[in-house]
């Protein structure tokens, strides 16, 4: 049996639980108003707007280091960020332009963080794997494959200790899933009944490698969960109305009785791991990539649920893609013309910052060894 034939197999989901007008009618999809829908529509456009011009601007050689595109996964973030309220957090890993813009960061200060720019949203420090805004509950941004679970899991933590009525949506790949953190972390989301909100977006590959071969399981990864008395589901996350009914129900679980759920979104990425991974067709069939595509991508099936439903034309749906395009450019022209970090700026936003506020000798020799927090604490290393 060939790879492919193989991984057509593992991909469960293709039979959704609920028809699309099923799904149109959950309470959670049914408030949605035509503006309301036409903006989630929109937002997904953005991103893939977003993805295609920052590729070229790789291209043409406007920065550097890494970038791992979004492009085929758009229904996750959007379906899922969308439901945020304010006591609701983010987190996710190096993939992560689409959720930065799906919580409304700019593109202009995505755009520009990638070209290593001071206006960038983490002054140009971070690059394309390190996306910020604390202001919008979005905690990055991650380079280490599973590294924000535990980190994501501590929110959910912070949230029940402050008896906040909040969750964690905590994304990873499939990938991420075998990484020794992720399951300690599972453990205690499980353990101490945290409001978190676990994703996996399985897009069949991590890196060059499929999940058949670098997963043991027997179905489904989400059902790892069940080791730890954790509740799981599987969406189909190419459908927005799906992605949004089964969140919605992992995020009320969380709120309402404090209990994590694992949910295992199936998706596809169109373009390799990274840039670096340019020969994407190495590890897969061409066929696969366009029966995703041509089949099941997510923003035509949400453009056809909304012709459907009567809140679209084409010629409206070709007005929202070249504004998303327009918009993308303006970024670019943003983050080309925008100036580097001072090289003094090197030493800001770091621990070292922190540990050396003091201005005067006095202050200096006060923190000698210790970490003075904003609030006055005083923390001795020792
Ligand atoms: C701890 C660690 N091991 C290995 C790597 C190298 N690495 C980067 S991405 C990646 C694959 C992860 O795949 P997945 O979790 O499925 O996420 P996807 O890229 O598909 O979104 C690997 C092995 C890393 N960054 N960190
Ligand atoms: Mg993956």
């Amino acid at each position: 049996m060939s790879e492919a034939e193989t991984e057509t197999e593992l991909y469960p989901g293709q039979e959704d639980e609920l028809s699309i007008e099923e799904l149109a009618k959950t309470e959670v999809n049914a408030r949605l108003t035509p503006k309301d829908k036409l903006s989630m529509f929109t937002d997904m456009v953005r991103i893939r707007a977003f993805e295609a011009r920052s590729l070229r601007a790789y291209q043409q050689g406007k920065m550097g280091g890494f970038l791992h595109l979004y492009e085929g996964q758009e229904a996750v973030a959007v379906g899922t960020v969308g439901l945020m309220g304010k006591d609701d957090h983010v987190i996710t890993a190096y993939r992560d332009h689409g959720h930065a813009l799906a919580v409304g960061m700019s593109m202009n200060e995505c755009m520009a963080e990638m070209f290593g720019k001071a206006t960038g949203c983490s002054k140009g420090k971070g690059g394309s794997m390190h996306f910020f805004a604390p202001d919008k509950n979005y905690w990055g941004g991650h380079g280490i494959v599973g590294g924000q679970v535990p980190l994501g899991t501590g929110l959910a933590f912070a949230l029940k200790y402050k008896g906040k009525k909040g969750c964690c949506l905590t994304f990873m790949g499939d990938g991420a899933v075998n990484q020794g953190a992720v399951h300690e972390a599972f453990n205690l989301a499980g353990l101490w009944d945290l409001p978190v909100v676990f994703v996996i977006e399985n897009n069949k590959y991590s890196m060059g490698t499929s999940q058949a071969r670098s997963s043991a399981y027997e179905q489904f990864l989400a059902k790892r969960g069940e080791g730890y008395g954790m509740e799981w589901g599987i969406v189909n996350g190419n459908n927005l109305y799906d992605v949004r009914e089964k969140t919605a129900q992992a995020m009320k679980k969380a709120h309402e009785e404090s209990k994590p759920t694992i949910l295992e979104m199936f998706t596809y990425r169109y373009r390799g791991h990274s840039v670096a991974d340019a020969n994407a067709e190495k590890y897969r069939d061409k066929s696969e990539i366009q029966d995703y595509k041509t089949q099941r991508d997510p923003i035509t099936l949400f453009r056809e649920i909304l012709k459907n439903e009567g809140h679209i034309t084409d010629a409206k749906a070709k007005n929202i893609e070249k504004a998303a395009r327009a918009e993308a450019e303006k970024a670019f022209e943003f983050a080309d013309k925008s100036p580097f970090p001072n090289p003094e700026a090197i030493l800001e936003d770091t621990y070292w910052s922190l540990d050396n506020k003091g201005s005067n000798e006095e202050i200096d020799e006060l923190n000698q060894g210790r970490v003075i927090f904003e609030d006055g604490g005083i923390f001795d290393k020792d």
